[in-house]
């Protein structure tokens, strides 16, 4: 008789980055693109959506293709997950709703584009993403290109600190602007390879088993857009957002809406190359945490 097979470790991946972020029908392909990203590096992806009320770890091709269409697909964060199973609703997972699902299915790493933050004007709007208060209350590790730069990053790097969620600079000594590089902001601590990274991941969940990891992963520098462009694309974004009071859920996927347009699509491309870089670092991640978490004898 053959042993049984190993199972290879999983990736969580979001789909609110399909649905909500990128245009159809490149989303759909980017969807493929960035799965097959993680099945490069030896991993399993799992795209996260609920269905008609169902929670799908793992998307068949045509509920990916109908959540990429977005018809009657709603936004879905960490608290709708309960309403919309009892409702039989049809939605896309967020970051926060991904972490929830992940954490409930026993995968401990989670490939996405960027995080919610805390957003621009905040003092006076109180918009912060669902996403930090997940990344406080679930132990997965999520691999972004930091926070998504339509938002205020120092305020979300705060945001980060006080809920003792340890940011590391993957390869990177300073908290990554999504579409850009680099930032002004340092990160605490730096790591250079996959398997410290996994370590660090396992020794933090022997002290905190249950909060969440960041793994700030700067855009491919290939793809990386100017710092001095971005920010008066931003600028200009984030201002008629206030002018035409965009709020609420809407505001995120306005925004990268708009500067799409401005950017004449260079923001999409960007976009999607650091969402595939993000499941490569993860694919590997879970790989090398599989070993790492054999490993560790939790007492
Ligand atoms: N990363 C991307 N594009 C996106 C998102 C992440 O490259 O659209 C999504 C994630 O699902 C994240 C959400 O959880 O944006 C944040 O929305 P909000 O600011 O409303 O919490
Ligand atoms: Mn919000």
């Amino acid at each position: 008789m053959r042993p049984p097979e190993k199972k290879r470790p999983q990736v969580a991946l979001e789909s609110t980055l399909y649905a909500f972020g990128l245009p159809h029908p490149k989303n759909v392909e980017v969807a493929w693109r960035v799965a097959r990203a993680v099945s490069e590096k030896g991993s399993e992806p799992k795209t996260f959506a609920v269905i008609d009320g169902t929670i799908k770890v793992g998307l068949q091709d045509h509920e990916l293709d109908r959540v990429a269409k977005g018809k009657g697909v709603k936004k879905l964060a960490a608290s709708d997950l309960g309403p919309a199973m009892a409702l039989g609703l049809t939605g896309a997972t967020t970051v926060s709703a991904t972490m929830a699902l992940a954490h409930g299915a026993g995968i401990k790493v989670f490939a996405t584009g960027g995080i919610g933050g805390v957003h621009r004007g905040a003092s006076e709007t109180f918009d912060e993403s669902q996403d930090l208060w997940a990344l406080s209350r679930y132990p997965v590790a999520v691999v972004s290109a930091g926070a998504k730069s339509v938002l205020d990053l120092d305020k979300t790097v705060e945001r980060l600190e006080t809920f003792g969620v340890p940011v590391i600079g993957y390869r990177t000594d300073t908290f990554p602007a999504f579409y850009v590089r680099e930032s002004h902001l340092r990160v605490q601590h730096r790591v250079d390879d996959i398997k410290t990274l996994a370590r660090v991941c396992g020794a933090h969940w022997r002290m905190h088993p249950n909060v969440g990891l960041l793994v700030a992963n700067p855009v491919p520098a290939d793809a990386a857009l100017d710092e001095q462009e971005m920010a008066a694309w931003t600028a200009q974004a984030t201002d008629e957002a206030a002018a035409q009071r965009v709020t609420g859920k809407e505001l995120t996927p306005w925004l990268l809406r708009r500067l799409a347009e401005l950017s004449e699509g260079r923001t999409v491309e960007a976009n999607v190359a650091l969402a595939e870089e993000n499941a490569r670092v993860a694919g590997e991640l879970a790989k090398e945490l599989h070993h790492v978490l054999e490993t560790l004898s939790v007492v």
